[in-house]
């Protein structure tokens, strides 16, 4: 009530209009991505849901990719096998970051856009990600690590429980050769620091979704690097990550998993020019 909304409608002053809600729950996720409540709060619900659209992605582009758009219709029709053929056929011909970056990537897009649209609802984006969970685990299960890369560990704080981001970018850097060493999502951040230690990884990668509040991501990679010890490197990736406003130095975020490959490349090519014997 301190911005003068939302107004009651009852008199004992709790019941609030279903407008009233639907623009209570769009402030609130404004607000977890960075706006002050100054500027949001007195806006209509229309300018406040183009705001929240602007900060997602071009909604008929991500749609129009052809493979997402089919994937999308086997969901819906819930053709499970299909949607596994779909995703294995596509396959074919491409490398291992070749399939994540033009299939699964902007498969897991338009899985937004749609469920945004409510063309999809959760349970198919749970059943998506089960099949989309098994063929990239088996993918990873045929790397094998180049002994030039570094052990990277990978995981997701406590609050993030989406980890299709965290999966790809572990696909994209062991096939190009890194020791990929996987905690999952939700890992305690003690727990994660002592992992690093004890795995001796050179890298922590971090994903952050576009539902983790971006007003906490800083804070939480500065305690993250507070508990490393001096040398680690951090890499942080997803639209959460890439939201955050004022950079944190020592820690690099990514928003492209091609770029995160080429600086992974750059990272080794280094590592042996500086230490040629180191393991
Ligand atoms: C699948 C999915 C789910 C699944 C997750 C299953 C699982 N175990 O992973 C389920 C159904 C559980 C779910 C739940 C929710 N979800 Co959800 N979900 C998605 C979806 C479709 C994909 C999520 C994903 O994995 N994205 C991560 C990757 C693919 O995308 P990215 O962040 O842009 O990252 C890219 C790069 O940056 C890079 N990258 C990512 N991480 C890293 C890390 C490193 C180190 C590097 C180098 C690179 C890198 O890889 C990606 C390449 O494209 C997204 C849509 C979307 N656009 O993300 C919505 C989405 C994230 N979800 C959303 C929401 C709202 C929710 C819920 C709050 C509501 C709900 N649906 O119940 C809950 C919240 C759960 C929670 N507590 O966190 C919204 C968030 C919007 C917002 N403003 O908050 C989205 C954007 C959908 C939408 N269009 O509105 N979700």
């Amino acid at each position: 009530m301190r911005y003068g909304f939302p107004v009651a409608t009852s008199h004992n002053g709790r019941a609030y209009s279903t407008e009233q809600l639907a623009q209570l729950r769009l402030i609130r996720r404004l607000i977890d991505e960075g706006y002050r409540p100054s500027q949001i709060v007195g806006k209509s619900a229309q300018e406040l849901e183009s705001l929240a659209g602007s900060s997602l992605c071009d909604e008929a582009q991500v749609l129009s990719h052809p493979l997402a758009r089919d994937a999308i219709d086997f969901l819906r029709a819930y053709d499970l096998n299909g949607l596994k053929k779909h995703l294995q056929a596509a396959r074919t011909g491409l490398t291992l970051r070749e399939y994540v970056c033009n299939v699964i990537s902007p498969l897991t897009s338009a899985m937004g856009v749609a469920w945004t649209r409510s063309e999809i609802g959760i349970h198919h984006e749970h059943l998506c990600t089960g099949i989309l969970v098994s063929l990239l685990s088996a993918e990873l299960l045929a790397t094998s690590p180049r002994s030039d890369y570094p052990t990277i560990i990978f995981g997701t704080p406590v609050d993030e429980s989406h980890l299709l981001g965290l999966l790809m970018a572990q696909c994209v850097f062991a096939d190009l050769g890194a020791n990929c060493i996987s905690l999952g999502p939700q890992i305690p951040i003690n727990e994660l620091a002592l992992a690093v230690h004890a795995c001796q990884a050179e890298i922590v990668a971090i994903s952050f979704s576009f539902a983790y509040p971006k007003r906490y991501v800083r804070p939480w990679l500065s305690k993250l690097q507070a508990l490393l010890p001096p040398g680690k490197a951090i890499w942080a990736g997803g639209a959460g990550a890439a939201g955050i406003r004022r950079k944190l130095p020592g820690v690099q975020i990514f928003s492209d998993l091609v770029l995160a490959g080429q600086h992974l490349e750059q990272f080794a090519s280094r590592r042996s020019v500086d230490c040629p014997s180191c393991p």
